[in-house]
């Protein structure tokens, strides 16, 4: 098994039993009209009821009289049946005579109920009496790619761009066809094509062409194209003199380049922007804001379906503590943007590090919808190397609750736009598919992007619920081993925090390849890309104090959050370095001291990969040989650099803490000089 068919497997249901209760009922598909997405959900019904079952399943064009049984595909708009939701997007699965009905609100909704009735076959649930109403929580559900024009790809491990800008618009790789398949099917509505460091080139009538093409492909999968910005595109293809956002001459280059797009992808998205920072232009070189720069771009779509989403992904220096600046600059302009502007925020404040606390823009900005933005590519979990599961981080963060307006004030309410009654909401997951065979790098990896999707859909769905359909429908489906994959998967997201940033730690890793541990970084381009400024060990201690006497971050949350992590003795063990300098000597709530805690944390989450491999190991029969082969050695590596991540922080903070390596564990037999040459090593030019 190469990878590439993801989760899409239709593989002949091994049962015969059950393959012939399911034949029962799936002796044909009637579908009607002339909608394109319906007509992508008939085929993708026929292609995997013949995989699944074994038989050739016709499409017609009306239920046959008589007493066959089959599966009905409708469009219907006014349909009583889709619960309290509006989305288009809804469907309704139910018996309906002797047929078996897949109602949507509009073509996409049919084609994402037809998903929906395959994973019960793939995942072996019985048909028969299916009854089933689904609408997403979220609107947009998006995958934002970081590809560039050249074929790479921004923090990408899993091979070059799937992209190829160069055969475009003339050649279509059949591979943009799967991928539409694989995002359709797990509920995703959108994709930023290009890296939000954006090129201009998208914008020029050459490349547009191109985009148009892939739009083409996407269209009958329900699914839009939008494009990453280039701020100061109108001076670099417009010829204009200045990109200010209240000059009329550039809000008309933007107005008449719109139009250009509509006219060429007529179900164009809109636009992703990154303006202000990391070096990225934008309004405030003109003396502008966030507000002013989106709604001049809100403005420029004019009556068109499209929207802005603009990042709050910006750290000016400035004030003293980076987790503070995005709230800074964004905070006051709550409010303050057109109805077609959504802001998109990170999970956490710093950049998605293995575990952060939710942004403190969520539930700040009440009249502002606000897409919630996470990492699917590991930049900073290990790249498509370590064996990370993220649904537990997704969800963490969708579960905490901002309590801005009193306790259930979630992330997720924030970000559905419930709390808010927002008409707009948004979700964006930063894509980890590449050209590699199997997309990911990792063969787990998929699961991340399963994962995402399931979640932009419905956030109430459990982290394992979603590992099991995932593993069912790509890996096996011999109970044990599922339930072994599943807890394998399920804690995998943890163990990666213990051996590399336990207790809070965070930044703290290589610092050109965001990859390995480099706690002694201590020279950058800036004080906030080195890993003191995070996590600033001394004689007394450990950790970034952002209380009242630090830098007070702490104060940008509800008093109710302020209260839980303000107090050492109440904030949650894996924040309390984000927000208090401890000392060594500290007793933690585990009884240990906090020495003696962060070095049992580097040791037993080093040792817990171990038990990651023999799990592994486990399933072996149930799985395919040659991606059974491929994650094990994947394994291997990652226990090497649990190794090595535990051995350079225990060395590194054992300079400051002056304190021995607490038995039972083994102090490392190797010295902090080895392990930093090797750091070395990995990122030399
Ligand atoms: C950081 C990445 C950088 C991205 C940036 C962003 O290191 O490559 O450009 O985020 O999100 O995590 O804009």
């Amino acid at each position: 098994d190469d990878g590439y068919r993801l989760w899409l497997k239709y593989d002949l249901v091994a049962d015969a039993t059950q393959r012939a209760q399911f034949r029962a009922v799936a002796q044909y598909i009637a579908a009607s009209g002339n909608d394109v997405v319906l007509k992508t959900a008939a085929a993708e019904l026929q292609r995997g009821l013949q995989g699944l079952l074994g038989q050739a399943v016709p499409v017609v064009a009306a239920a046959p009289v008589g007493t066959q049984r089959g599966v009905v595909l409708t469009i219907n708009p006014t349909a009583n049946v889709f619960g309290s939701s509006t989305s288009r997007d809804a469907y309704h699965i139910a018996p309906q005579g002797r047929h078996l009905a897949v109602t949507g609100r509009s073509g996409a909704g049919v084609l994402y109920g037809v998903f929906a009735l395959l994973r019960q076959l793939q995942t072996g649930q019985a048909i028969a009496n299916l009854t089933l109403t689904s609408s997403p929580r979220i609107q947009y559900r998006l995958l934002n790619h970081w590809d560039n024009p050249n074929g790479t790809v921004e923090r990408g491990y899993a091979g070059a761009s799937i992209w190829k800008w160069n055969e475009l618009p003339q050649r279509l790789d059949p591979r943009y066809t799967d991928y539409a398949r694989a995002n359709a099917s797990i509920g995703l509505n959108g994709v930023a094509i290009n890296n939000v460091n954006a090129s201009a080139r998208y914008l020029t009538p050459e490349y547009l062409e191109k985009v148009k093409a892939l739009a083409g492909v996407f269209r009958p999968y329900g699914i839009r194209v939008y494009l990453s910005v280039f701020w100061a595109a109108p001076k670099v293809i417009g010829g204009l003199k200045t990109a200010d956002p209240l000059d009329p001459q550039v809000q008309q280059w933007w107005a008449a380049k719109t139009e250009e797009i509509y006219r060429v992808i007529p179900d164009f998205g809109g636009f992703l922007v990154k303006a202000n920072s990391e070096g990225e232009p934008g309004p405030q070189d003109y003396g502008r804001n966030h507000a002013e720069g989106a709604n001049m771009l809100a403005a420029a779509l004019g009556a068109h379906d499209g929207i802005v989403m603009w990042r709050a992904f910006v750290y000016k220096a400035g004030s003293d503590d980076r987790f503070k600046q995005a709230y800074e600059e964004f905070k006051p302009l709550d409010g303050k943007f057109a109805p077609k502007v959504l802001v998109q925020v990170k999970n956490g404040p710093i950049d998605f590090q293995a575990r952060e606390p939710f942004h403190p823009l969520f539930g700040a900005m009440p009249r502002t919808p606000l897409v919630l933005e996470v990492q699917l590519t590991q930049e900073y979990l290990g790249m498509a190397t370590h064996l990370v599961y993220l649904a537990p981080l997704f969800k963490e963060c969708l579960n905490a609750d901002t309590q801005t307006q009193g306790p259930g004030s979630t992330v997720a309410r924030v970000v559905d736009g419930s709390l808010d009654q927002h008409r707009l909401s948004g979700i964006a997951g930063v894509a980890n598919i590449g050209a590699d065979r199997n997309w990911t790098g990792h063969p787990l990896g998929q699961a991340n992007w399963y994962a995402f999707g399931r979640l932009a859909w419905d956030h109430t769905l459990s982290s394992a619920a979603i590992a099991t359909e995932w593993t069912k429908m790509t890996l096996t489906r011999e109970p044990r081993a599922v339930a072994s994959i599943v807890d394998l998967m399920d804690r995998s997201r943890d163990i990666y925090v213990r051996y590399t940033t336990p207790l809070g730690l965070h930044h703290i890793m290589g610092q050109n390849i965001h990859y390995g541990p480099e706690p002694w970084l201590a020279q950058a381009g800036r004080p906030d890309w080195t890993a003191v400024y995070y996590h600033k060990a001394d004689s007394a201690g450990l950790g970034f104090n952002r209380t009242a006497t630090g830098s007070n971050a702490l104060a940008l949350y509800s008093a109710g959050v302020q209260q839980e992590w303000g107090d050492p003795q109440t904030c949650p063990l894996n924040y309390l370095l984000w927000f208090h300098h401890v000392g060594w000597r500290q007793p933690l709530p585990t009884g240990r001291s906090l020495w003696h805690e962060l070095v049992t944390r580097y040791y037993t989450g080093a040792d817990s990969v171990t038990w990651m491999q023999q799990r592994w190991a486990s399933v072996q029969p149930a799985v395919d040989a040659a991606l059974h082969a491929d994650v094990a050695a994947r394994l291997e590596i990652q226990r090497r650099e649990a190794l090595w991540w535990r051995d350079a922080c225990v060395l590194y903070f054992q300079t400051y803490s002056k304190q021995p390596i607490p038995a039972p564990f083994a102090p490392p037999t190797r010295t902090l000089a080895e392990v930093k040459n090797l750091v070395d090593l990995y990122q030399l030019k």
